[in-house]
């Protein structure tokens, strides 16, 4: 999000002092530094780092502390190189969209601390959650769009057995959608937030429920732990419910809100059948079902919430304050027992500010995100500051350090820091400018990270390192929780088109309609000679019949749009319309051995009408050939 522009616009003059700060510049690191991000070639980082691709709508994989970029995995975006959103798998699962807008990966967990099972990750303006799975990062599902939410960027932040992932309206619209006035925005338009249920066996996602909200923009959200695991808490700005510049009109009132949604009682109110059908979503009206959700004042324009790692806190962040509002679980709890509402927005119930406090933590101008290390402090970044402050958990509620950053930082994620057991060993400051900090390459600048210990009684900065567009959250795990595989095991490939003999390797033509059935191995494609009609609708069903580490094939087609990386025991289809008659070569895009250019073939496209076989088998000296390289 470009919250630079809106704070620039709402806080003209704190903006001019984070412009002095930030014109100072600087190195920033110092003394042993350089010794604390050396990962030795051939060894392994600790960590791997997840950072959001934003509006690239990818994730970018990184290990840390060398912060050397390791992978990015295609999310929302297509990735010609690998095939992504061009095999014919991939095409569906993207859903004809091309783009996404990846803001928060919220990687899976169970007890509250992360699993290394799953990553999910939102597309924001579609309105849609991917589940990255770690056992191979490749994306397997992309929910969404989710019915009636417009703009999901509360959004996922996974409870903490990965019971449910969240997503909440950014932009509220007209619920069920219609042709209205958006003059009438405060009487027709609604928030929704939607409760996706994640299946605990395989990651499954499906919709458990959405509640209607009053039409506010639903910002950021968190789960609850510990004492207040069955919550998600969700902050909003635009309580004044303006419908055009908001970067005025929404920051009129004093106090917007957090809402605290009860997860596990909105879900048994839509299994008592208590919701109304809309758009194929069971919507519960706050108004008609009480107790599934409150809300609590908070002050200026609040932006991030984070749930301290107990469980017991909840803290907002208004960007136009220097302060955090920590709230008590208990005495929210306490206030809802007791019904002290100062009255309902939309039929939800509003607490009072004061009954819910616990503390204001004067951290520094333009807080926005918070994160955790395990001896209690707290670290909030400081967009105006382009500072991170670092602050004590429990009273007296003080800042104990601050840090430099460069510049204007947005998140920042320290080493399992949203879980119930951060590592306390390592932030990295997600700064939305790098400005002057790397080689100049043009009006478009890299985003810029920096990686800061925490181990030491001072905050440490250690690395720069710049990112391609444009990270918004991250999320650090300890390396060894995630174990992906290398190879697919060809024995478990159960794909239908999927071939494992070199006797099976051929083409059947029905109709327009032409299977291929091809096989990949060092350094054979086998059928490599193929004839077809103009205008026949070819699928490539190619398995890699390799079981060795790192051997991809590549298959691309010339003058064409087709091409995909089938990785060792893996199938995958891709469609191929015939042009006009003629040769059309294909050949394998990844290298993969010494004679990797002599993995070719061609396509022999006849006029329609000419005599084309039915059924066509590669050569035999070419199936003798490619059995003599699989053993069998
Ligand atoms: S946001 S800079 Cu899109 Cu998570 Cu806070
Ligand atoms: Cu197979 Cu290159």
């Amino acid at each position: 999000m470009k919250l630079h522009f809106k704070l620039a616009l709402a806080a003209g003059v704190l903006v001019a002092i984070a412009g002095c700060m930030a014109a100072k510049g600087g190195s920033g690191a110092s003394g042993d530094a350089a010794q604390k991000v050396y990962v030795k070639p051939g060894e392994h980082d600790k960590y791997y780092a997840f950072l959001s691709g934003g509006h690239h709508g990818n994730v970018y994989v990184y290990g840390m502390p060398s912060c050397r970029h390791i992978t990015t995995i295609p999310v929302f975006t297509p990735e010609p190189a690998v095939g992504y959103g061009v095999d014919e798998e991939s095409k569906a699962m993207l859903g004809g969209y091309t783009w996404g807008d990846a803001h928060h990966p919220g990687l899976s967990e169970t007890d509250g601390d992360y699993d290394g099972r799953w990553l999910f990750i939102n597309d924001m303006p579609n309105a849609r959650i991917a589940r990255i799975d770690l056992s191979d990062f490749k994306t397997r599902q992309i929910f969404g769009p989710i019915p009636n939410l417009s703009a999901a960027h509360a959004c996922p932040f996974p409870t903490p057995n990965t019971e449910y992932v969240f997503a909440a309206s950014r932009f509220s619209v007209p619920v069920p959608n219609r042709e209205v006035k958006i003059a009438d925005y405060a009487t027709t338009f609604r928030g929704i937030v939607a409760g996706v249920k994640v299946d605990p066996k395989d990651g499954t996602m499906s919709l458990g429920f959405e509640i209607l909200m009053p039409p506010f923009d639903w910002d950021l959200a968190d789960a609850g732990k510990g004492p207040s695991h069955g919550w998600e808490f969700f902050t909003c700005y635009n309580s004044e419910m303006a419908h055009d510049s908001l970067e005025v009109k929404a920051s009129q009132n004093e106090m917007d809100y957090f809402a605290a949604v009860d997860w596990r009682a909105a879900q048994k109110a839509v299994d008592e059948g208590k919701a109304t059908m809309i758009n194929g979503a069971p919507v519960l009206d706050p108004a008609k079902v009480p107790g599934i959700v409150y809300l609590v004042p908070v002050p200026k324009s609040p932006h991030g919430v984070d749930v301290n790692p107990t469980g017991e806190y909840i803290c907002c962040s208004g960007k136009l304050q220097a302060e955090v509002s920590v709230y008590s679980f208990a005495k929210f709890q306490k206030a809802v027992e007791a019904k002290a509402f100062e009255g309902d927005r939309f039929g939800v119930p509003v607490l009072k500010f004061a009954d819910v406090l616990e503390a204001k933590v004067p951290v520094g101008l333009g807080p926005l995100h918070t994160q955790f290390d395990d001896k209690g402090n707290a670290y909030t970044s400081l967009f105006l500051d382009s500072q991170i402050a670092k602050w004590k958990v429990g009273p007296p509620w003080g800042v104990v350090d601050k840090i430099d950053v460069y510049y204007s930082i947005g998140h920042l994620m320290a080493s399992e820091g949203d879980t119930r057991h951060p590592t306390g060993e390592y932030v990295v400051a997600l700064d939305k400018l790098s400005k002057d900090r790397y080689l100049n390459v043009g009006p478009t600048h890299p985003e810029a990270a920096q990686l800061i210990d925490l181990r030491g009684p001072k905050m440490q900065l250690l690395y720069d390192f710049p990112t391609y567009l444009e990270p918004h959250y991250a999320q650090m795990i300890r390396a060894e929780k995630v174990k992906p595989f290398t190879v697919y095991p060809l024995e478990q490939n159960s794909k239908p088109f999927a071939i494992k003999r070199a006797e099976d390797a051929r083409v059947e033509r029905k109709g327009n309609r032409v299977d291929v059935y091809m096989l990949a191995v060092r350094t054979h494609f086998s059928p490599d000679n193929i004839v077809v009609h103009e205008g026949d609708d070819v699928y490539f069903h190619v398995t890699n019949l390799e079981q060795d580490d790192d051997i991809a094939h590549g298959f691309g087609i010339s003058w064409s749009s087709c091409n995909m990386q089938i990785e060792p025991g893996e199938t995958k289809t891709m469609h191929w319309k015939a042009g006009k008659p003629g040769i059309n070569p294909f050949y394998c895009s990844n290298f993969c051995s010494a004679l990797h250019q002599e993995m070719q073939g061609y396509i022999e496209i006849r006029p329609k009408g000419a005599p084309v076989a039915s059924l066509q088998r590669p050569k035999p000296e070419l199936t003798a050939a490619v059995a003599a390289e699989i053993g069998h």
